[in-house]
C-alpha cells in the first residue's frame, strides 16, 4: 500500500490549546482527516545548543492520522525558522525586500534542517509512499531526500506567492534554492501567475524548457507544475456560523453594537496582510463619510505571530498607535469607531462573527490565496449576505471577482468601496455571494487535497491536463 507522508515546518496541534491560526493547518487537518496518513513536522519546541540532532521523534495517533513531531534546538531554531525562513524568504516572497535580510549562515542553518527533516523521514517513509511536502520552510527537502537515496514521488505545495524572477534574485542564494527545487516531482501553486513566476526563472535563469502539460525539462529533471487554488469547507462553515448565530458571543457583539454596521478584519498580525494601509482607508472613509459616523464600527481582530522576530513587532508597535489615533480622532463618548483585538478565536466561534458583519474587509498587500476571505463568504446567510471587500493581490481574487476588488495602496479607492458595501442593495449582495459560493464549492478544500495527490501518484493525469484547475 502507498500511504501519503504529509511533511510541514508545524504539525497542527491534536490537544487541547492554543488553537492553530493558519491556512495551511487548517488545510491539512481537514484533508487528512478523510483519508489518514502520517503527518511530520516540527513540534514548536526549542531545546537548548547541547541537545545536538539527531533529535527524537514522537509519535501520536488521532484516529486515522499518525502525527510525527521532533524539536528544534536554538540555534536551528534561529537560522532556519527565524531567519532564513521568515526573514528571508517570506518578506522577499511577498515582494517586501525592503524588510528582508540574508545570511550565508542562516541559510546554511535551513538547509541542515532540511537535511535533518530528511533523517527523520527516512525512518517512516517505504520506497512506494508518495511525501506531500507543505511551503517554504522545506524548498530543499526533497534534495535531502534524494542525497538519502529516496526515489518516492515528492510534491511540494507552495502556499504563499511565488516572486517574479527578478525579486527572487535579491536573494544571494537564489541558485542554490532553485537547484534544490528542481529536485520535486511535482510543485504545486496557489493561482497561475505563481507558476508562471517560477517557470520564467526556470527558462530564463536555469536554461530549462517548458514541455507540454506544465512540465519544465531542467537539467536532465522533468518537473511538473500545476495550480491548485486552496479551498474551506464550504457548508460546514456555513453551518459553524448558523449554529452559534445566538450564542452568548455574538449576542454580546450585537448588543455592543447597537444596531451599527460591522466592518469585520481577522488575521495573523503580518506585515503582508496590509493592516496600516487598511486602518489608513477606513480612517479616509470616516473622514469623507460623516453621515455614516455612529453608525458603523470596525474590528479588527490580529493575533500576534512570529513575535520574535524584527519586523513583527515593528508592525504590531504601528498599529497600535494608529488605532489609538484613529478613535482619538472620530470617537464619541458613546462611540468606538474601531476596535481592535490581539487574541485568537476557534474557527467555531469566527464564524458566526463573520455572519453578524456587514462588510469582510481584506486587504493583503501579497497572499498567496487568504483563507479569511473564503471562510466570510463561506459563512454569510446566503438570504441576507455582507458584502466582501477584498484586494486584488490576494490569491482569492482570481477566484472571487464577484467581491468588490481594491489595490490596497489606494486610500481613497479603499475607502470609496466600503462605502458603496455597506450601502449595497439587497439583490446585489445577493448576486455576488451566489457566484462567489459557486466558485468555492467547485475549488473545495477536497478538490484541492484530491487534484494534488491524485497528480503526485499519476503523473500522467497532469500531461493530459486530466486535472485542469
Ligand atoms: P496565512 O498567512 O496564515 O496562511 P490565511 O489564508 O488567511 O493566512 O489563513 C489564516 C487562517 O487562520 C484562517 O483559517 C483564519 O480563520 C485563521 N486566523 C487568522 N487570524 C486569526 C485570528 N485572529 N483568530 C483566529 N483564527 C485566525 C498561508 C498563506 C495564505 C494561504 C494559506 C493556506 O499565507 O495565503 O491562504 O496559507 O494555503
Amino acid at each position: 500500500m502507498s500511504r501519503l507522508i504529509v511533511v510541514s515546518n508545524r504539525v497542527a496541534p491534536i490537544t487541547e490549546g492554543e488553537p492553530t491560526a493558519g491556512g495551511l493547518a487548517a488545510g491539512v487537518m481537514d484533508a487528512l482527516r478523510q483519508k489518514g496518513g502520517r503527518w511530520f513536522g516540527w513540534s514548536g519546541n526549542v531545546v537548548p545548543d547541547m541537545v545536538t540532532p539527531p533529535l527524537p521523534v514522537v509519535e501520536q495517533r488521532s484516529g486515522p492520522i499518525s502525527l510525527y513531531t521532533t524539536d528544534l534546538n536554538q540555534r536551528d531554531y534561529d537560522a532556519y525558522y527565524k531567519g532564513f525562513s521568515n526573514a528571508t524568504l517570506w518578506p522577499v516572497f511577498h515582494y517586501q525586500t525592503d524588510l528582508a535580510h540574508f545570511d550565508w549562515a542562516e541559510f546554511e542553518g535551513y538547509r541542515r534542517v532540511n537535511r535533518h527533516f530528511a533523517d527523520s523521514l527516512q525512518a517512516l517513509m517505504a520506497p512506494q509512499d508518495v511525501v506531500w511536502v507543505h511551503d517554504y520552510h522545506l524548498l530543499c527537502l526533497a534534495e535531502a531526500l534524494r542525497a538519502q537515496g529516496a526515489r518516492n514521488r515528492i510534491g511540494l505545495f507552495l502556499h504563499i506567492p511565488f516572486p517574479a524572477p527578478a525579486v527572487l534574485m535579491n536573494i544571494p542564494a537564489h541558485a542554490e534554492l532553485m537547484a534544490a527545487m528542481c529536485h520535486y516531482d511535482l510543485i504545486g501553486f496557489q493561482t497561475e501567475s505563481d507558476r508562471l513566476a517560477f517557470a520564467d526563472y526556470v527558462l530564463r535563469e536555469m536554461g530549462g524548457e517548458a514541455l507540454p502539460g506544465g512540465v519544465l525539462a531542467v537539467g536532465g529533471h522533468a518537473i511538473r507544475t500545476g495550480v491548485y487554488p486552496i479551498g474551506v469547507h464550504v457548508d460546514m462553515l456555513r453551518q459553524e456560523a448558523a449554529a452559534a448565530a445566538d450564542s452568548a458571543q455574538v449576542q454580546a457583539l450585537r448588543a455592543s453594537l447597537g444596531g451599527r454596521a460591522l466592518i469585520m478584519s481577522v488575521d495573523r498580525l503580518d506585515y503582508s496582510k496590509g493592516l496600516p494601509q487598511r486602518f489608513t482607508a477606513y480612517e479616509r472613509f470616516l473622514a469623507d463619510n460623516p453621515g455614516w459616523h455612529r453608525k458603523v464600527e470596525f474590528t479588527q481582530i490580529a493575533v500576534p505571530s512570529r513575535s520574535d522576530v524584527h519586523a513583527y513587532q515593528e508592525i504590531r508597535r504601528e498599529l497600535e498607535g494608529e488605532a489609538g489615533r484613529i478613535n482619538g480622532r472620530f470617537a464619541e463618548l458613546d462611540w468606538t469607531p474601531l476596535r481592535y483585538l490581539n487574541r485568537s478565536f476557534a474557527r467555531r466561534d469566527l464564524m458566526p462573527l463573520y455572519a453578524a458583519a456587514q462588510v469582510g474587509l481584506v486587504t493583503p498587500l501579497r497572499d498567496g490565496m487568504n483563507l479569511v476571505a473564503k471562510e466570510f463568504v463561506a459563512a454569510q446567510d446566503p438570504a441576507d449576505p455582507g458584502v466582501l471587500v477584498l484586494s486584488r493581490f490576494a490569491g482569492a481574487a482570481r477566484e472571487l471577482d464577484a467581491a468588490l476588488l481594491i489595490n490596497p495602496h489606494d486610500e481613497a479607492g479603499t475607502a470609496a468601496a466600503l462605502e458603496r458595501a455597506l450601502s449595497m442593495r439587497l439583490e446585489e449582495r445577493r448576486e455576488r455571494h451566489a457566484a462567489m459560493m459557486a466558485v468555492m464549492r467547485h475549488n473545495s478544500l477536497e478538490r484541492w487535497r484530491d487534484r494534488f495527490e491524485c497528480d503526485l501518484r499519476n503523473p500522467a493525469s497532469l500531461e493530459h491536463g486530466a486535472s485542469a484547475a
